[in-house]
C-alpha cells in the first residue's frame, strides 16, 4: 500500500486516474476525496479483517450496542488521526498542492443522529474499538440524516439532508448477510409434542440488508465494525401491489425522526425499531451459531445493549428466537435474555418515555405484543406475590396498561442492568422516576456517567491546544487521558497561560472569520465568545440566555456611562420542524441579533450570532472558540449533557446550573472553577410537586423582567406584536414551567461575576487550564470501561505476539 509520503503520492495520482478516468489536473476535490477515501479504506481492510478473526478464533465476549442512531460526523480526518497516517498524507498532499482540509470538507456529515444520544453512540463505538473491545453498533441506515437548516427571513427552514448522494466510501454492502423481518399477519397456535408453538404467519417480509462501516481504533490494531441495516422489497415472493410495496418498504430507513427528547408515537417509528431489531438479533445469533451450538449459554458470550428504549423490543425478539425458532422453554429463554439484555435510561422528561398505544402495535407486530402480554403477566404476578393486594403498584408497574406498552417498563423488567448517565440523574430514577423498579430490583439500578472522545474533540478537533498540552507535560495523556491533570504543575508559568492565550485566540480568530463569511458579522475577538450551541428546547432555556441579553441592551440604551465586559453571544441549534415554540425561539434569536447588531452603540460592546446548522463538523470549530460554556437546562431536567464537557475539554468556563454533569464537573474542578446558579434540582422538584411557583410574582417584583416580557409582545422586536406572543405566554399565561423567570436574577447575578472575572485574564486562562486538566474524567474512555467492567463483563482483545 504505502508506508511513506513518496509512495503515497505515487500510489495517490494512479488511483486518482484509474478510479476518476481523470488527469490529475482535470478532476476536482471531490473525485480527490473519492480516490483518498478509498485509499483510506482499503488501508483499514486488512485490520478489519484481522480483528474479525481474532474475535471468532479467541472466544471472547462481544457486546453489541443497538441505537436508533449514531451520530458520527465526518470520518477521513478522524480515520486518518487514529492510523497515525495523516501526516503522511497531508504532506504528500500539500507537495501536490492540495490541501487536506479542503478534501476533508468535500465530506458530507452522517447525521444519523438528533443530538446527545446519537454523538454518546458515536463516541462509544471510539472507545470501544480504541480499548480493543470487542463492541460492535448495530444502527439503521437512514437515506436522509437530521434535516440541513436554513434559516430564511429569521426563520428556520428544512432541507433533506443528501449524505448519500455522491456514495458513501466508507461503507460494505453484504447482501449474503441479508435477514428478513415480518411485518403485519397473524399468529398461529399448533401443538406440537404436547405443548402450544406459534407461527406468525401472512406476514409481509422486508428484506434488511446490512451495510458494515469500519470503526477504527486510535493507534491500535482493532478495527470494529458498526453494521447499519437498509430496507429493501424482497424479489422473491409475488406482491399484489409490488410499487406500493416497494414504497413502503423503502420508506423504513427513508428518514430519521427529527426529535430529541420527544416521543412522536408515529407508526413508521414503531417500524424502524422493530427493523432495526430483528435485523440485529438476527445476525446475533448467526454469528453465535458460526461457533457455537448452545443458545442457553448465549449471555456467557454476547452482551446486548439497549440505548434508550427505542431498541427495547430486544427483549421479546430474543424471546421469539430463542423460543419460536431455537426450540427453548420459556423459563430458559427468559433466563438467556434478561441475562443479556442491558439498557440506559437518557431522560426523565414524560413527553420522551415511549408508549405505543395497543391498537398500533398489535397488528404491526403480532407475535411479538403476544411475547410482551406473556411478560407482563408473568411480571404481574411477581409483584402480586411481592405485593398482595396493591392494586395501585402493580397497575402503575404493568407493562401494558391503559391501552398502551409502556417501552421503559419493558426495557428494565427484561434487562440485568438500567444505568442513568449521571449521577444527580440516575439518583432521580432510583429515588422517584423508576422509584417502584428500583424497589423491586434494587441491584439492577447503576449510574453510568457519560463521556466524549477526546480524539474527536481535542486531537481531531483542537490540534493547536492538542500541541499545547504535548509540548508541556508529553503525550501519555492521548492514550491515558485522566493524565491531563498532569497539567496542573505547570499553571504557575506564566508562558503556559499566554501560550493557552494564544491558542484560544486563534481559534477565536478561525471562527470570526467563519461568522464573518456566513453572517457577514464582523466580531471582536478581545469579546468573550459566549456559546450555547445545543439542540433547541424549552427545558435547555435558550430562552434565559436571550432574556440576559435583552437586559443587557436595555441597560446599555438607558445607562450612557453602563460598561460591560464586550461579549459576543453565539447561538447554534435546530428545532424539531413540528416544534412550534422552539422555533419561534429561533426567530426571536434572529430579531434579537438584527436589533442589537443594527445599534451603533450597542453593537460596540455585544454581538449576537446565530450560526446555521448546527452538526458535528460545526461543532468542532466552535468548541475550541469558546470562552463561556452556556449550560443553563432547569435543573433536574438535563439528564447529563455531553456538550458541557466538550467546552470543558477544550477551555471553556462553564455558566451551568447545577444540572446534569455540570454537578460532576463542579466536584471535579472545585466551586471556584465554574459559575453556577439558579433552582437545584431539589428546588425544583419541590416546586413541581407542592404547586406554589407564581412566574406572575417575579413578573410583577422584578422590573427587570417585566422589562424584557413586556417587549416580547409591545413592538420592541417587530411590526408585529403577535410574533412573541406566544412566548410570552409560556412565561406568564401558562406559569413559566421550566422556571425561566424564577432563575432570571440569579443568572443576570453570575453573568456579571463572569464579566468582571474575564478582566483578570491571567486568572481566567488559569481556571481554563483547570478545566482541561481535569477533563480527563469525562473522556469516553472511562466511561467505556465501566460499562465494560461492570455491566458487560467484556475484556480487551489484544492481538498477540
Ligand atoms: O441523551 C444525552 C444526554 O447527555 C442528554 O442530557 C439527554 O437529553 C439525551 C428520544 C432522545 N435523552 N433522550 C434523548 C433522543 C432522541 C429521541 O428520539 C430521546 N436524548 C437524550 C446522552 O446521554
Amino acid at each position: 500500500m504505502f508506508s511513506n509520503k513518496d509512495s503515497f503520492k505515487e500510489c495517490f495520482l494512479k488511483r486518482l486516474e484509474s478510479m476518476c478516468g481523470k488527469g490529475f489536473e482535470e478532476s476536482t476535490t471531490r473525485d480527490k476525496y473519492h480516490t483518498l477515501g478509498n485509499m483510506v479504506r482499503e488501508y483499514i481492510s486488512s485490520k478489519w479483517i484481522e480483528t474479525n478473526e481474532r474475535y471468532r478464533s479467541e472466544s471472547q465476549k462481544q457486546v453489541y450496542y443497538l441505537s436508533i442512531e449514531f451520530l458520527l460526523g465526518r470520518l477521513l480526518g478522524q480515520n486518518l488521526l487514529n492510523l497515525q497516517i495523516k501526516d503522511i498524507v497531508e504532506e504528500g498532499l500539500k507537495e501536490l498542492n492540495i490541501s487536506l482540509s479542503e478534501i476533508e470538507e468535500c465530506e458530507s456529515d452522517p447525521a444519523l443522529g438528533n443530538g446527545g444520544l446519537g454523538r454518546l453512540a458515536a463516541c462509544f463505538l471510539d472507545s470501544l474499538a480504541t480499548l480493543n473491545l470487542p463492541g460492535h453498533g448495530y444502527g439503521i441506515r437512514y437515506k436522509h440524516g437530521l434535516f440541513d437548516q436554513k434559516i430564511v427571513d429569521g426563520y428556520q427552514v428544512e432541507l433533506p439532508e443528501q449524505w448519500l448522494r455522491h456514495g458513501n466510501v466508507w461503507e460494505v454492502r453484504k447482501p449474503d448477510e441479508s435477514v428478513e423481518i415480518s411485518f403485519w399477519g397473524r399468529v398461529e397456535a399448533s401443538t406440537h409434542n404436547g405443548g402450544l408453538t406459534f407461527k406468525h404467519v401472512d406476514a409481509q417480509k422486508v428484506l434488511a440488508v446490512p451495510y458494515d462501516m469500519p470503526v477504527v481504533g486510535f493507534e491500535v490494531s482493532t478495527v470494529n465494525t458498526l453494521r447499519l441495516w437498509n430496507a429493501e422489497p424482497e424479489t422473491f415472493s409475488p406482491h399484489q401491489d409490488i410499487l406500493s410495496y416497494k414504497r413502503e418498504t423503502e420508506a423504513i430507513t427513508d428518514f430519521l425522526y427529527p426529535d430529541d427528547t420527544y416521543d412522536e408515537g408515529k407508526i413508521l417509528r414503531l417500524k424502524q425499531q422493530y427493523f432495526l431489531v430483528s435485523a440485529s438479533i438476527q445476525s446475533i445469533i448467526a454469528s453465535f451459531k458460526k461457533e457455537r451450538s448452545n443458545l442457553r449459554e448465549l449471555h456467557q458470550h454476547v452482551a446486548i445493549h439497549i440505548n434508550d428504549t427505542h431498541p427495547a423490543m430486544a427483549v421479546p425478539e430474543l424471546m421469539r428466537i430463542l423460543i419460536d425458532v431455537e426450540g427453548l422453554s420459556w423459563d430458559e429463554a427468559w433466563e438467556v435474555t434478561s441475562q443479556t439484555v442491558s439498557y440506559t435510561n437518557h431522560t426523565i422528561l414524560a413527553e420522551a418515555l415511549e408508549k405505543w398505544p395497543i391498537h398500533l402495535f398489535k397488528p404491526l407486530l403480532p407475535r411479538i405484543y403476544m411475547i410482551i402480554e406473556e411478560i407482563n403477566e408473568r411480571f404481574c404476578a411477581e409483584l402480586w406475590a411481592k405485593y398482595p393486594g396493591d392494586w395501585h403498584r402493580i397497575e402503575h408497574m404493568a407493562i401494558i396498561a391503559h391501552g398502551l406498552v409502556k417501552m421503559a417498563h419493558l426495557a428494565i423488567v427484561g434487562s440485568s442492568s438500567i444505568n442513568g448517565v449521571a449521577k444527580i440523574h440516575s439518583n432521580i430514577l432510583k429515588n422517584r422516576e423508576m422509584k417502584s423498579f428500583y424497589e423491586f430490583y434494587p441491584w439492577k439500578f447503576n449510574n453510568k456517567t457519560n463521556g466524549i472522545s477526546h480524539r474527536r474533540w481535542l486531537l481531531k478537533a483542537n490540534p493547536e491546544l492538542t500541541a499545547l498540552i504535548k509540548n508541556t507535560i508529553g503525550e501519555e495523556w492521548v492514550r491515558s487521558p485522566e493524565k491531563l491533570i498532569d497539567l496542573k504543575n505547570h499553571l504557575h508559568q506564566s508562558s503556559l497561560i499566554e501560550q493557552f492565550a494564544a491558542v484560544k485566540r486563534k481559534r477565536k480568530e478561525i471562527l470570526a472569520n467563519k461568522i464573518a463569511e456566513k453572517n457577514g458579522i464582523i466580531v471582536d475577538l478581545d469579546s468573550i465568545f459566549d456559546v450555547q450551541v445545543k439542540r433547541l428546547h424549552a427545558y435547555k432555556r435558550q430562552l434565559l440566555n436571550v432574556l440576559h441579553i435583552m437586559y443587557l441592551y436595555n441597560r446599555l440604551k438607558e445607562d450612557v456611562n453602563y460598561t460591560i465586559q464586550p461579549r459576543t453571544f453565539i447561538f447554534g441549534a435546530k428545532a424539531s420542524p413540528t416544534y412550534y415554540y422552539a422555533k419561534k425561539i429561533i426567530k426571536l434569536i434572529h430579531s434579537l441579533a438584527e436589533k442589537v447588531n443594527k445599534d451603533p452603540r450597542v453593537s460596540k460592546v455585544i454581538k449576537v450570532v446565530f450560526m446555521e446548522n448546527y452538526r458535528v463538523s460545526l461543532a468542532e470549530g466552535i468548541f475550541p472558540a469558546a470562552d463561556v460554556s452556556e449550560q443553563i437546562s432547569t435543573a433536574s431536567k438535563e439528564a447529563s449533557g455531553t456538550g458541557n464537557m466538550k467546552f470543558m475539554m477544550n477551555g471553556a468556563l462553564t455558566v451551568g446550573t447545577l444540572d446534569g454533569a455540570n454537578i460532576e464537573m463542579m466536584e471535579e474542578i472545585g466551586k471556584e472553577n465554574i459559575f453556577t446558579f439558579g433552582l437545584t434540582a431539589n428546588d425544583v422538584l419541590k416546586y413541581e410537586e407542592n404547586g406554589r411557583y407564581r412566574s406572575m410574582e417575579y413578573y410583577h417584583h422584578d422590573q427587570r423582567i417585566r422589562q424584557v416580557v413586556d417587549q416580547l409582545t409591545n413592538g420592541f422586536f417587530s411590526e408585529d406584536e403577535g410574533e412573541f406572543e406566544s412566548i410570552a405566554d409560556s412565561l406568564l399565561v401558562q406559569n413559566d414551567q421550566y422556571f425561566v423567570l424564577r432563575d432570571f436574577a440569579s443568572y443576570i447575578d453570575v453573568q456579571e461575576k463572569v464579566g468582571l472575572a474575564y478582566q483578570d485574564r491571567n486568572d481566567w486562562y488559569e481556571k481554563a487550564l483547570i478545566n482541561i486538566s481535569h477533563s480527563g474524567l469525562f473522556s469516553s474512555d472511562r466511561t467505556i470501561s465501566q460499562y465494560a467492567d461492570d455491566i458487560w463483563k467484556i475484556s480487551p482483545s489484544y492481538v498477540k505476539g
